[in-house]
C-alpha cells in the first residue's frame, strides 16, 4: 500500500529550504532512513522514512521550501513495517520502559550474610537497658529466621514509620569509625602471605632507594617516598589478586595510579624484569632516552603508563568517565561486556580538588558498578593534616554515601580486632569515633606509650583493656590499610558490588616504615633523603636481606630469578593475564570517508548564507551516512544543542542515557525531539564542561584503552573551552588523544551581543600552547571541510597523535567556491585567497582569519577603488600552524649556519610580493604576531586585545578596530610609515571613518 511521507512536525519553523534530496524513484529504503534534509536559519536537519520499502513517487526538489505536512514523496511499504511504523513509537518507549524495569530489579542490592547484631552494654544514655536488649534480641531472631532481607526491610520501614509520626532521625550519612566489613565476614585472601610480605618488603626498598639514588646524582631531581610508603598494601594486593592485564583474551582493567606513587609502579616492575637497575637509575633523568618519567605520562612512557594523573582531581573524574565510557561503547554494542573493572587511587588531600568528588553523583546515577575508588586516608597532604579537626575518612563516607556509592571503610588492621571484640563498654568504639585526625597521626610519629597515654588513657576501662599489652604491642596496632587481610576483604567486595560505584576508604600512615626520618611527620611528603642511619632503620623493619654495606651503597633488592618470591610474584601476573601497568594498541584505523562527502562544501553558496557551525553541522550529518565512520563517531554535547544547530542529531542517532527514556518527551510529535536511548550515540552531558572534556578524553583515547578507534567531536563555547578545562587538554596531549576540540560561537567580536565573559579572543593561543593540538581558525565552508577531512585522515586512518581545535562561527554569511588548489595551502594555514590587481602603485600583504578575514576582503575593495592600494589577500587558517613551520625552519638554518637558507612556508608565500603585511583576526594581536619574525616585510597587526562587551558585531569591530574602516585607515597609515604613501591620505581616512584618536588603547576600557 502506498502512503506519503510528509514534512512532520519541526518545531517553530516554516517554509524552511529543502538543501539535500537523498532519495530517488525506485529507491529501497529502510525505515529512518533520510529522505531530504532541510535548513532553518540555524540548523538541518534529516527528514526519516517512517517504513522501509520502495519510493514510487519523488514530489519535491533541492531549492523549494516546504512546511509541516508539505508532501514530500510517496512509498510502497513493506507489509511487517505498516504495521510496525504505527506501533513505532509506543513500543520504543515500551521497550525502554520494560528494560529499565529489568535493571532495576536486577539491581536491588542484594544482602549476601550479615553477622548477628551484639548486644553491646549500655551506655550513659540508655534508660532502660532492658528494653534495648530486647528490641535487640527482636532483629537478632529476625535475622536468624527470616533472613538479613526481612530484617533489613522491617528496619526501613520502622525507620519511615518513625519520620511520618515526626521523630527526628538519626545522621545516616555515616557510620561508626570503625571497618564496613566485619571481622567474621571479610573474605579470606588464597595468597601466601609470608612472600607476599617479603615482595612488599623488596618494593618498598627498591622506591625508597630509587628515590634516594635519584638525589645523590642532583638534589634538584627530588620525588616522593612517603606517598608509596603509605600505598604499598593497597598497591599490592590489587597487583597480587585483582587487577586483570590486557591480553588477547580480555580487555584489561584500568587502573588509575595516583601520581606521586609512581616509584612504587617503577620498583615493581623491577621485580617483574620490566624495567633494568639502570632504568631504575635513570628516576627523573629523562632528557636522554630511556629514563623513568617523574609521574605517570604516557607521552613520555608510551609502553607503560595509561593515564596521566598527577595534576590532582584530573584522574578521578576522568576515571568516572571512563567508567561511563566504557558503558557506553558496551550499551552501543561496540565492546561486549567482560566485567572490567576502573580502579583509581587517589589521595585524601586530593579530594579537595573539586573535580575529585564533582562527578561522584553521576557515578551513581549512572551505576557504574564498574568503578572503584580507592582513598588513601594517610591524614596527610603536603604542609600537613588533612583535617586535623576533623576526620577525612568519616567525611568522605558522608560525601560518597550522599551520593550513593556502595562505602566500604578499611580503617583498623587484624591487630585491633581482639580488642573490638573485647570492648563490652562500648568505650573503645566511642573512643575511637571523638579522636580527630591531628591526633591520630601525632600518635603514629611518637609511639606505643604515648598511643596508651592519649587514646586509651582518656578511660580507666581503655587502660585497663590494653593493660597486658606492651607498648611495643600497642605500636603494633595497625591500621586497615596496611593490613591485607583487611584490604583484600574489601577489595573482594568491592569487585562482588553491582548497582553502584565503590569506594574504598583506607586509613594508613604517611611515610610508613620511615621512622624517625618521616614517618606521620608534616614534613614527611617532602622526605626524598634518607641519610644512613634512616636507611639501615628502614631495612630492618621490613628484613631486607641487604648487607649494611649494600645499604650504605643504596643497593637495590632483586632476588634471584628462581627464588620463591620472583617465582610467586610473576605467577600472580600470569594468573591475571599480565603486567600492569602496560600501555597498547590494538585498534584498527577507520578508513577516511570519501571525498564526495565534503564535495558539496566545496561549491560557492550562492546567496545563502550559512554560519561556519552549520557548515561543520552538515558535515557530521553526512559523516553519519558514511558506514565506516558513523557508528565511531562520538558527538559531545554540554547541553548547548539548539546553540549549535544541533538538535536534529536527538531523533536521529539518539541521546545516551542507561536506562533509556521512562518517559514521554513533551516533544515527541517534533522531528527533532528529545530521544533518550539506551543504544544512543549523542553524549549530552549537561552543564559540566570538566565532564564533557573527561569524556571526549575516554573516547580520543579508546584506541588504547579499549583498542577501538573512536572520533569523538565535542563542541563548546570557545569561551568556556581551553581557559575552563586547560588542564584536561594539557593531560589529553599527555594521554595522546585523538579527536576533534570545536570551538563553537568563537572569535572576541563574532558572538556579539553576549558580552564579556563569552567573547573569546584568545582560545588560540591557549591552544597552540600544547604541542600535538592542531588548530584551526577557518572562515568558509570549505576550508572547514579541507581541515575536518585532513583530520580525520590524520588522526583515524594513519594513527597520528595529535587532536584537533577548529572554531566555528555563528555568524551567517555566504561562502565562495573553493579557490584551486587552495588545499595544500589550507592545511599549511594560509593560501592567497585573491590578488587585487588593479594597476594601483602601492602594493599590501592583506592576512586575515576567521570571520575578520571578511572585514580584510572589504577593506582590500575600498582600498583598491578609493586608494589606488592592490593587495594580495591570504585567509589564513592558522597562524599557529604558520608559527609552528617558522620556528622548526628557523632552527634548523641556525643549526646549519653553512647550508643555503631554507625558507619557512611564510616567506615561500611572501617571497616575491611586494609591500607590508597588514595582518587582521578576531582574537589578540599576538594570535598574528606570531609569524612576525618568519617574514622580512614590514609587519603591522590588528586584533581583539581587551575585555569584550555586549553591543552588535558592527559596534564591536569598530571598538577593536578590525573592522573594515579601521583596516583601510590604518594600512594606509602603515603606508605612510613606510615611506611609500603621503600621510594625508590616513589622516583623510581617519577623519571619513570618524575615527576618534583619543580613544584609549581598547585593554584600557
Ligand atoms: C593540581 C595539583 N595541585 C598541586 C599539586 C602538588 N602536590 C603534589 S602531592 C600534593 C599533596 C597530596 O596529598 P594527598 O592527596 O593527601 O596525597 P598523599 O601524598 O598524602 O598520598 C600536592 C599538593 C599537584 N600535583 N596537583
Ligand atoms: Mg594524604
Amino acid at each position: 500500500m502506498a502512503q506519503n511521507i510528509s514534512v512532520p512536525d519541526i518545531g517553530d519553523f516554516d517554509s524552511v529550504e529543502i538543501i539535500e534530496v537523498l532519495i530517488k524513484v525506485g529507491d529501497q529504503i529502510n525505515k529512518d532512513d533520510p529522505i531530504v534534509t532541510l535548513e532553518s536559519d540555524k540548523s538541518s536537519v534529516e527528514v526519516p522514512s517512517p517504513i522501509a520499502g520502495k519510493i514510487i513517487e519523488l514530489n519535491i526538489n533541492v531549492g523549494d521550501k516546504v512546511s509541516k505536512g508539505s508532501l514530500l514523496a510517496k512509498i510502497e511499504g513493506d507489509k511487517t513495517d505498516l504495521k510496525e511504523e504505527k506501533d513505532f513509537k509506543k513500543n520504543s518507549i515500551l521497550a525502554e520502559k520494560k528494560a529499565v524495569k529489568k535493571t532495576d530489579t536486577e539491581n536491588i542490592t542484594k544482602v549476601k550474610s550479615v553477622k548477628k547484631v551484639l548486644d553491646q552494654s549500655s551506655s550513659k544514655d540508655d534508660v532502660d537497658p532492658l528494653e534495648t536488649k530486647e528490641w535487640i534480641e527482636s532483629l537478632n531472631a529476625v535475622i536468624e529466621n527470616d533472613g538479613p532481607s526481612r530484617a533489613s526491610y522491617l528496619l526501613n520501614r520502622v525507620v519511615s514509620e518513625a519520620y511520618t509520626a515526626g521523630l527526628v532521625l538519626p545522621d545516616t550519612r555515616t557510620t561508626p569509625y570503625i571497618n564496613t566489613i566485619p571481622t567474621e565476614l571479610e573474605v579470606k585472601s588464597p595468597g601466601d602471605q609470608n612472600i607476599e610480605k617479603k615482595i612488599r618488603a623488596y618494593i618498598r626498598w627498591n622506591a625508597a632507594a630509587m628515590v634516594v639514588r635519584a638525589n645523590k646524582v642532583s638534589s634538584e631531581l627530588g620525588g616522593h617516598i612517603g606517598t608509596f610508603a603509605s600505598a604499598a598494601t593497597l598497591y599490592d594486593v590489587g597487583m597480587n589478586h585483582f587487577w586483570r592485564a590486557k591480553n588477547k583474551d580480555f580487555g584489561g582493567d584500568l587502573i588509575y595510579f595516583q601520581g606521586h606513587s609512581a616509584p612504587g609502579m617503577y620498583a615493581r616492575a623491577f621485580l617483574e624484569g620490566r624495567l633494568s637497575e639502570k632504568q631504575l637509575n635513570r628516576f627523573r633523568q629523562e632528557v636522554d632516552a630511556g629514563g623513568l618519567s617523574s609521574y605517570p605520562h604516557p607521552w613520555l612512557m608510551p609502553k607503560f603508563w595509561q593515564f596521566p594523573t598527577v595534576s590532582m582531581g584530573l584522574g578521578p573524574i576522568m576515571a568516572i568517565y571512563q567508567a561511563r565510557f566504557l558503558k557506553y561503547l558496551i550499551n552501543r554494542g561496540l565492546l561486549k561486556d567482560e566485567g572490567r573493572k576502573i580502579w583509581v587511587f587517589l589521595g585524601d588531600g586530593e579530594t579537595d580538588e573539586p573535580e575529585s568528588l564533582g562527578a561522584i553523583s553521576l557515578a551513581a546515577r549512572e551505576k557504574l558498578d564498574n568503578l572503584i575508588f580507592v582513598v588513601n586516608c594517610n591524614l596527610q597532604r603536603l604542609d600537613g593534616p588533612v583535617r586535623g579537626n576533623g576526620k577525612i575518612i568519616q567525611e568522605l563516607e558522608g560525601s560518597f554515601r550522599g551520593a550513593g556509592w556502595n562505602v566500604l571503610k578499611v580503617i583498623w588492621g587484624s591487630y585491633w580486632d581482639p580488642l573490638l571484640k573485647a570492648d563490652k563498654t562500648g568505650l573503645l568504639m566511642k573512643r575511637m569515633n571523638e579522636v580527630v585526625d591531628g591526633e591520630y597521626q601525632a600518635m603514629k610519629a611518637k609511639g606505643g606509650a604515648y598511643v596508651r597515654e592519649k587514646f586509651f588513657g582518656k578511660y580507666p576501662e581503655l587502660i585497663e583493656l590494653v593493660s597486658s599489652m606492651t607498648d611495643n604491642d600497642i605500636w603494633k596496632l595497625n591500621r586497615g590499610g596496611h593490613d591485607p587481610h583487611k584490604v583484600y576483604a574489601a577489595y573482594h567486595a568491592a569487585m562482588q558490588h553491582q548497582g553502584s560505584p565503590t569506594v574504598v576508604i583506607a586509613k594508613t600512615v604517611k611515610g610508613y616504615g620511615m621512622g624517625k626520618s618521616g614517618e606521620s611527620m608534616n614534613t614527611t611528603h617532602q622526605q626524598k633523603k634518607l641519610d644512613e642511619q634512616d636507611l639501615l632503620y628502614y631495612r630492618d623493619r621490613f628484613n631486607v636481606p641487604l648487607t649494611d654495606e649494600q645499604v650504605k651503597n643504596i643497593e637495590y633488592y632483586k632476588p634471584d630469578e628462581n627464588s620463591e618470591e620472583i617465582k610467586y610474584l610473576k605467577e600472580r601476573r600470569k594468573q591475571l593475564g599480565g603486567f600492569i601497568p602496560e600501555r597498547s594498541s590494538l585498534s584498527k584505523p577507520i578508513k577516511a570517508p570519501p571525498k564526495d562527502i565534503f564535495e558539496s562544501f566545496m561549491k560557492s553558496t550562492g546567496d545563502k548564507e550559512m554560519s561556519t557551525t552549520m557548515a561543520l553541522v552538515r558535515m557530521l550529518t553526512n559523516l553519519l551516512r558514511d558506514k565506516n565512520v558513523a557508528p565511531r563517531l562520538v558527538p559531545i554535547i554540554p547541553d548547548e544543542a539548539r546553540t549549535f544547530g544541533m538538535e536534529g542529531f536527538f531523533r536521529k542517532i539518539g541521546i545516551y542515557a542507561h536506562e533509556g527514556q521512562k518517559y514521554e518527551p513533551e516533544d515527541s510529535e517534533q522531528l527533532s525531539s528529545y530521544k533518550e536511548t539506551k543504544s544512543g550515540q549523542v553524549l549530552e552531558e549537561g552543564i559540566t564542561e570538566a565532564g564533557a572534556m573527561s569524556s571526549w578524553i575516554a573516547a580520543a583515547t579508546a584506541y588504547t584503552n579499549h583498542d577501538i578507534e573512536m572520533i569523538p567531536v565535542y563542541i563548546f563555547y570557545s569561551m568556556f573551552g581551553f581557559q575552563r578545562i586547560g588542564d584536561f587538554a594539557w593531560a589529553a596531549g599527555d594521554a595522546q588523544a585523538r579527536g576533534f576540540l570545536i570551538g563553537a560561537t568563537a572569535g572576541r567580536t563574532t558572538l556579539a551581543g553576549e558580552g564579556l565573559q563569552h567573547q573569546d579572543g584568545h582560545s588560540h593561543i591557549l591552544a597552540s600552547m600544547i604541542p600535538n593540538c592542531v588548530s584551526y581558525d577557518p572562515t568558509f565552508s570549505y576550508e572547514m571541510a579541507v581541515i575536518f577531512r585532513e583530520g580525520l585522515r590524520r588522526m583515524h586512518e594513519k594513527n597520528e597523535n595529535i587532536f584537533y581545535y577548529i572554531t566555528a562561527m555563528n555568524e551567517n554569511y555566504s561562502h565562495p567556491e573553493k579557490p584551486e588548489g587552495a588545499d595544500e595551502g589550507i592545511l599549511k594555514g594560509m593560501y592567497l585567497f585573491k590578488e587585487n590587481r588593479n594597476k594601483g602603485k602601492i602594493k599590501i600583504q592583506l592576512m586575515g582569519s576567521g570571520t575578520i578575514l571578511r572585514e580584510a576582503i572589504a577593506a582590500a575593495k575600498i582600498l583598491s577603488e578609493d586608494y589606488g592600494v592592490d593587495s594580495d589577500i591570504w585567509s589564513v587558517t592558522s597562524f599557529n600552524e604558520l608559527r609552528k613551520d617558522g620556528m622548526e625552519v628557523e632552527r634548523r638554518n641556525l643549526l646549519n649556519p653553512s647550508n643555503k637558507k631554507e625558507k619557512s612556508y611564510i616567506e615561500e608565500c611572501l617571497e616575491k610580493r611586494d609591500g607590508p603585511v597588514i595582518a587582521v583576526s578576531d582574537y589578540v594581536r599576538s594570535f598574528s604576531d606570531q609569524i612576525r619574525p618568519y617574514t622580512d616585510k614590514a609587519f603591522y597587526s590588528l586584533g581583539t586585545d581587551g575585555f569584550g562587551r555586549s553591543d552588535t558585531r558592527k559596534n564591536l569591530r569598530k571598538f577593536f578596530e578590525v573592522d573594515k574602516e579601521h583596516i583601510v585607515a590604518y594600512t594606509l597609515s602603515a603606508l605612510a610609515k613606510e615611506q611609500l604613501l603621503g600621510s594625508d591620505s590616513a589622516e583623510k581616512a581617519f577623519k571619513k571613518y570618524n575615527i576618534d584618536k583619543k580613544k584609549a588603547f581598547p585593554t584600557k576600557l
